[in-house]
């Protein structure tokens, strides 16, 4: 392994903000200090002018998963070379047991699809299926596979739902065994109720989906999964929050020291349900749940941010192809054309979400340069048992690093995405910062425009805890 030396760079964590360079020995960060001198065999990266950053960390994408009748469109490959370019070095990614199934069989068939994966990557476990034996086996995932997160779903009836009874069983085991669960919270029965009364209706368009989907029942399913956790004494993890009503809960419990943390994604803080007035079938392409909602919501979650009652910004990458693309129609929206209620659920983002975040809250003087950093890097490693090998700059961490300009004004375009999938929400939007190098274990595997990176060069990260900060 090479030996690399960063000079001149900006060094930013969550805490701090300073300059000096940074060697790397080993795939991890060895030396910190001013002016360091090396041999000609260290290989040299002039930092001068860039922030040097943590690798970014996701802990919320679907690579290569089955939805009902659908796939996302993102293998590993594809989907964690996207991950790169955007300066995102870790992700933690969903597996699902499958009814009747060992959650454990669900990991080995992820562990297949996951080895083609190009930056390291974690497993979180969807349990579909709580019986004696799914709860004994929460207990081998965390303590033998290094899978510490579980998630389940209160939408989705038949397909993905669990009832309350379920959660709370998987509760107590994740809260007695050091794990935290993570919850997709929207009243999915009252949801079922309101779709098959607009679908009876005739109603077809993408619009439905947002209109079918109302935030005082993402609020409702929050404030119930808060109050399980609570009797099961567990760490609870909010997934995608979306609503003024889900936060409200978030916060109350918070203040009275319960241990429920929550992300958000950058499309819930960055567009609105206008965009499902589009023309045609346009608004299909941001037919992902929790729907796009209004402005007052993404006033709420930027001060959540603020307030640290929102912790985590991620991505929920859940890529369908708009138009029907050589993958077959599995993998696209058009599924849905005549019927709103069978558009995948699901949209891109891996490969954006620093840059839009930077642009949209730090160059917007919404967020320090700090809080950017920790809310993308550095508390969702803490919560996912993964700090401080990753989401800091610190001597002994992995050399996961982002050198990033913070000037560069640039355009996005899906077509110079390096995701399978064929469009952005954010087509078109110039935003302000770039990520120009990303190092991987000291790795250089982004260079400009330029891939370095190799399929299966990501490691599996076992974490043995969650939740516990
Ligand atoms: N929830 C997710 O977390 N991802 C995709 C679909 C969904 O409903
Ligand atoms: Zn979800
Ligand atoms: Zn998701």
């Amino acid at each position: 392994m090479p030996t690399t030396l960063i000079k001149n760079g900006r060094i930013v964590t969550a805490v701090d903000d300073y300059r000096a360079d940074i060697l790397i020995k080993d795939g991890r960060i060895h030396t910190i200090g001013r002016d360091l001198s090396v041999g000609a065999e260290v290989a040299v990266h002039d930092a001068a002018g860039l922030l040097v950053l943590p690798g970014g960390v996701d802990v919320h994408t679907h690579l290569d998963w089955e939805f009902g009748p659908s796939r996302t469109v993102d293998t590993f490959a594809t989907g964690t070379k996207a991950a790169a370019f955007g300066g995102t070095t870790t992700i933690v990614d969903f597996c699902n047991q499958s009814k009747g199934e060992s959650p454990l069989k669900g990991l080995e068939d992820w562990h297949r699809r996951r080895a083609s994966a190009a930056v390291d990557v974690g497993a979180h476990m969807i349990l579909l299926d709580v019986n004696a034996q799914t709860l004994a086996d929460m207990k081998i995932l965390i303590e033998r596979e290094g899978v510490s997160s579980f998630k389940l779903f209160m939408a989705y009836p038949g397909v993905l739902m669990v009832d309350d009874g379920a959660l709370f069983q998987a509760m107590r085991v994740a809260g007695a065994n050091g794990a935290m669960i993570c919850v997709h919270a929207e009243n999915g029965a009252v949801i079922q109720v309101l779709v098959q009364e607009a679908v009876a209706a005739g109603h077809t368009s993408p619009k439905y989906h947002m209109l079918t989907r109302p935030s005082l029942m993402e609020g409702e399913a929050t404030h119930r999964a808060i109050r399980l956790a609570e009797l099961a004494d567990t760490p609870l993890y909010i997934v995608h929050l979306s609503a003024a009503e889900a936060l409200a809960a978030v916060t109350e419990a918070r203040d009275r020291g319960i241990h429920v943390h929550a992300e958000t994604c950058p499309h819930y803080l960055f567009l609105t349900d206008k965009e499902y007035d589009r023309p045609e079938f346009e608004g299909a392409k941001f037919v992902m749940t929790p729907p796009l909602r209004d402005a007052h919501h993404q006033h709420a979650l930027w001060r959540g941010l603020k307030t640290n009652d929102l912790q985590v910004i991620s991505t929920d990458h859940c890529p369908f192809c708009f138009n029907e693309q050589p993958y077959g129609l599995k993998y696209s929206k058009q599924l849905g054309r005549e019927d709103f209620s069978k558009i995948p659920n699901g949209a891109p983002g891996i490969e954006t979400r620093l840059p839009l975040v930077y642009d949209g809250g730090v160059a917007k003087g919404r967020l320090s340069l700090n809080r950017f950093v920790d809310i993308t890097a550095t508390t969702p490693a803490k919560l996912f048992g993964l700090f401080p090998r990753k989401g800091t700059i610190a001597v002994g961490s992995d050399a996961d690093l982002v050198l990033f300009d913070p000037n560069e004004r640039w355009t996005i375009r899906a077509a110079e995405h390096h995701s399978r999938v064929d469009y952005s929400l954010f087509e078109g939007r110039e935003v302000t910062g770039r990520v120009k190098k990303v190092f991987l274990r000291g790795d250089l595997i982004v260079d400009g425009d330029r891939w370095l990176g190799r399929d299966g060069q990501g490691e599996f990260l076992h974490r043995p805890s969650s939740g516990r900060l």
